[in-house]
C-alpha cells in the first residue's frame, strides 16, 4: 500500500549528535541508537507468515470453562494491573493501583482515598513491573508488588481481595523503575530509581549534575516501609534477585553521569551493580551510613570506603553500552543482561559474583542475538528467548551453548520468530520463578500497526501468545505465532503462574476489618447526629433495598456513610451512588465501605445501585435529603 508505514523514515536520531562511528564505538550495530528512536522504518510492513502446526494445543478456551494459568499485565501509564487468562489471554478484570478507578470505586471511599492522598496524592501512575510474592522460590500468591516510575512509588496488591492495600511514596528517588521482591523468600521489596537526581532534592545542587545520584531502595514487605537505600554512580534502571537471598542486580547506564544525551552515551561502557545484600544489611548495623529524610542511605559509589576493600557492597560488572533489563534465570546460575545499544546478551555467573576478584570476569558469554535486545524468558529446558526490538523478532537460545561458546559467536541461536512489531517485555510461564513451565510465552510487542481495524490515531499495542513446548530443528526453533491480543496502552510487563497458585476470595472475610469499620447489619441501619454540622449514617446493602429508605440531613453537614453489603452470595456486588455529590461505592459481598462528604447542595438526591444486581435493579433506591439551613 501507500501508507506512511512504507515510507523510509531517516535513521538519524533528532537532536542526538553522534556519528556514526560513536555508534560502533558504543558496541553498536551502525544505526542502533537511531532505529531505536524511528524504529518505525525497520519493522517492515511483513504480514505474518507462520502458520501453527496441529501439534500445538489449543489456546481457546470452551465456554464455562476455565484457563491454566494467571497473567498480572502492569497497565503502564494506565496505573494499573491487568489480570487475564492464559492462554485464553481473556481480560478477567482490572485492579487499579495508583489511579482512581470508578468501576472498582477505588479512590471513592475514606479508605483508598486517604491511601492514595498520603501516597502523594497523584493522579496517576506508570506501572511497570509486577512481582509475585515467593516462598521457596515459588509464587505463594500473597502479593503482587508494583513500581510507579512516574512518581517514585511502589505499591502492593493483596491477592486475596485482587485489591491495592498499600502504597509506598518512596524518599529521595525518583522514578522507580526497577522493582521486584528478594527471592527466594520476599524477605524484601527492591526498588531502584532511575532518574539522578541531588540527595535530597530540595532545591541544593539543582546546577551540579556531578552531585545527582541513583539509589537502590529495601523494602520491608509487609509493613511497606522503607529500610535502607544504597546510592550508586550511574542511572540504576531495571533489576532481579539471585535465588539465594543474596545479590540484587540491577542494569544501569549513564555511567558518564551526563544529563544530555550526548553525554550518556559518550563511553563504550556501563556497569551492571551487583548488591550484595546481606554485607549492606551489614553496614546499615553497624552505623555506616547517612540518615536523608528518615532513611539509611549506605554509600555504594564505585570509590566509597563501602566499595574499596575486599568486599564491596556493591560490584561494578562493565558491560557494553546502556543495556536494558537484567533477568535471572530459574535455576539462579545467571543474570541475563540484554545489551539493548549492543546486540548480545551478557550472561554474568552469579556464583562468581562472589568469588571472582575481576568483576569483568564474572560475565562468562556474550552471545550475538539480534538487535535491539530488550528482554528475556525462560523454559524449564534451559533455553532462553530474547525480544529484539530492533528486529521484530523472539530469539530463541540455548543457555549452557552460550556459556561454552566465545563471546560474540551465534552458536547458541536456536531459532528466531517474526513478531508485529517492536517487542518490549517477554514472558514465559512462571519464569520469574524457580518453576517454570515452558509451554507458552507471551510477547508484549509495542506497535500493532496493521494487525486490527483502525481505531484512530492511538493504536492498542500487540501482545501476542506465542507456542514454546516444541523443540524443533527449524528456522524459528519450533516458536508458534499463536494468536494477537490487542491491549490498552500500554502494558510493560507481565508475571504469570499457574491458577492453583492464587486463591482469591469470594466474598469478603469481615474479620479483615472488625475494629476498623462497623459491620452494619439491617437492624443496625441507622443515622447518629454527632453535633450540629457532622452526621453519620450507616446503611445496610442487599436485593434489593438499602437499610435506610432515606435520611435527612442539614446543608453544609459533614456527612459519613457506612455501608455494608449482607450479600452471601458470590458475585452479588452493590453500589452506592450519589448524583451530583461524586459518591461512588462498590461492595463485595461482606464487604462495608465508608465515604464522607459535605452535604453542601440542598434538595432531593436519589441514592441508586450501580451493579445490576436483580430484577428489582433500577427499583433499588434510597434518598438524600438535604434540608437548607
Ligand atoms: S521497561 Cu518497558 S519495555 Cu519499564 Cu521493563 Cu523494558
Ligand atoms: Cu444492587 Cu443493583
Amino acid at each position: 500500500g501507500s501508507s506512511a508505514d512504507d515510507e523510509p523514515i531517516s535513521l538519524e536520531l533528532p537532536g542526538l549528535g553522534m556519528n556514526r562511528r560513536d555508534f560502533m564505538k558504543a558496541g553498536a550495530a551502525v544505526g542502533t541508537v537511531s532505529a531505536l528512536a524511528g524504529c518505525a522504518s525497520l519493522t517492515g510492513g511483513g504480514t505474518n507468515t507462520q502458520t501453527t502446526s496441529g501439534d500445538v494445543p489449543d489456546h481457546t478456551v470452551a465456554p464455562g470453562e476455565h484457563d491454566e494459568y494467571y497473567g498480572f499485565w502492569s497497565g503502564g501509564h494506565a496505573g494499573d494491573i491487568r489480570i487475564f487468562g492464559l492462554p485464553s489471554m481473556r481480560e478477567l478484570t482490572r485492579i487499579p493501583v495508583f489511579n482512581r478507578e470508578p468501576a472498582k470505586g477505588y479512590g471513592f471511599d475514606d479508605e483508598t482515598n486517604a491511601m492514595l492522598e498520603d501516597a502523594g496524592g497523584y493522579t496517576w501512575g506508570d506501572s511497570h513491573h509486577p512481582s509475585l510474592s515467593e516462598t521457596d522460590g515459588k509464587y505463594d500468591g500473597n502479593y503482587l508488588f508494583v513500581n510507579d516510575k512516574a512518581n517514585g512509588r511502589v505499591a502492593r496488591v493483596n491477592l486475596k481481595y485482587f485489591e491495592t492495600d498499600a502504597i509506598t511514596n518512596v524518599p529521595n528517588v525518583q522514578a522507580v523503575h526497577g522493582c521486584c521482591i528478594q527471592s527466594p523468600n520476599t524477605d524484601y521489596l527492591f526498588a531502584n530509581s532511575e532518574f539522578r537526581t541531588p540527595l535530597p532534592n530540595d532545591g541544593r545542587d539543582v546546577t551540579n549534575p556531578e552531585k545527582y545520584v541513583s539509589v537502590f531502595t529495601a523494602i520491608d514487605p509487609e509493613s511497606m516501609a522503607v529500610r535502607w537505600q544504597v546510592q550508586v554512580d550511574g542511572n540504576l534502571d531495571i533489576l532481579d534477585t539471585d535465588k539465594d537471598g543474596r545479590w540484587a542486580i540491577s542494569s544501569a547506564y549513564n555511567d558518564e553521569e551526563g544529563v544530555e544525551i550526548e553525554e550518556m552515551t559518550r563511553d563504550d561502557r556501563d556497569y551492571v551493580k551487583a548488591f550484595d545484600v546481606p554485607a549492606i544489611q551489614t553496614a546499615v548495623d553497624n552505623g555506616e551510613y547517612e540518615e536523608v529524610n528518615g532513611v539509611p542511605v549506605v554509600d555504594g559509589r564505585r570509590d566509597s570506603l563501602l566499595n574499596s576493600g575486599e568486599n564491596p557492597i556493591v560490584r561494578y560488572i562493565p558491560t557494553p553500552k546502556s543495556p536494558h533489563c537484567v533477568e535471572v534465570e530459574p535455576n539462579g546460575k545467571y543474570a541475563m543482561v540484554a545489551g539493548k545499544l549492543s546486540p548480545t546478551v551478557s550472561i554474568i555467573d552469579i556464583e562468581k559474583l562472589a568469588s571472582e576478584p575481576d568483576p569483568a570476569k564474572t560475565i562468562v558469554g556474550q552471545p550475538k542475538v539480534g538487535l535491539g535486545p530488550l528482554h528475556t524468558t525462560f523454559d524449564d529446558r534451559g533455553q532462553a528467548y530474547t525480544s529484539l526490538f530492533i528486529d521484530s523478532q523472539v530469539v530463541k537460545w540455548d543457555i549452557e551453548t552460550a556459556v561454552d561458546s566465545p563471546d560474540n559467536s551465534e552458536d547458541a541461536i536456536l531459532g528466531k520468530i517474526d513478531v508485529h512489531y517492536n517487542p518490549g517485555h517477554i514472558q514465559a510461564i512462571q519464569a520469574m520463578s524457580t518453576e517454570p513451565i515452558g509451554d507458552w510465552l507471551v510477547v508484549l510487542n509495542k506497535l500493532s500497526k496493521d494487525r486490527f481495524l483502525p481505531v484512530g490515531p492511538i493504536y492498542p499495542d500487540n501482545d501476542q501468545l506465542i507456542y514454546i513446548g516444541n523443540d524443533k530443528d527449524d528456522e524459528t526453533g519450533g516458536m508458534e505465532l499463536v494468536a494477537d491480543h490487542p491491549v490498552y496502552p500500554e502494558p510493560h510487563d507481565a508475571i504469570f503462574a499457574t491458577k492453583d497458585k492464587i486463591a482469591p476470595a469470594k466474598t469478603w472475610d469481615k474479620a479483615d476489618y472488625e475494629g476498623e469499620k462497623e459491620y452494619v447489619s439491617e437492624t443496625n441501619s441507622r443515622v447518629n447526629r454527632i453535633d450540629d454540622t457532622t452526621v453519620e449514617a450507616y446503611a445496610s446493602v442487599k436485593r434489593s433495598e438499602y437499610g435506610l429508605r432515606d435520611f435527612t440531613v442539614k446543608e453544609g453537614d459533614q456527612v459519613t456513610l457506612t455501608v455494608t453489603n449482607i450479600e452471601g452470595s458470590q458475585d452479588i456486588v452493590h453500589g452506592v451512588a450519589i448524583p451530583e455529590y461524586d459518591v461512588n461505592l462498590a461492595l463485595a459481598p461482606q464487604d462495608t465501605r465508608e465515604v464522607t462528604f459535605r452535604a453542601d447542595k440542598p434538595g432531593v438526591y436519589w441514592i441508586y445501585c450501580t451493579y445490576f444486581c436483580s430484577a428489582l435493579h433500577l427499583e433499588m433506591r434510597s434518598r438524600m435529603l438535604v434540608e437548607p439551613r
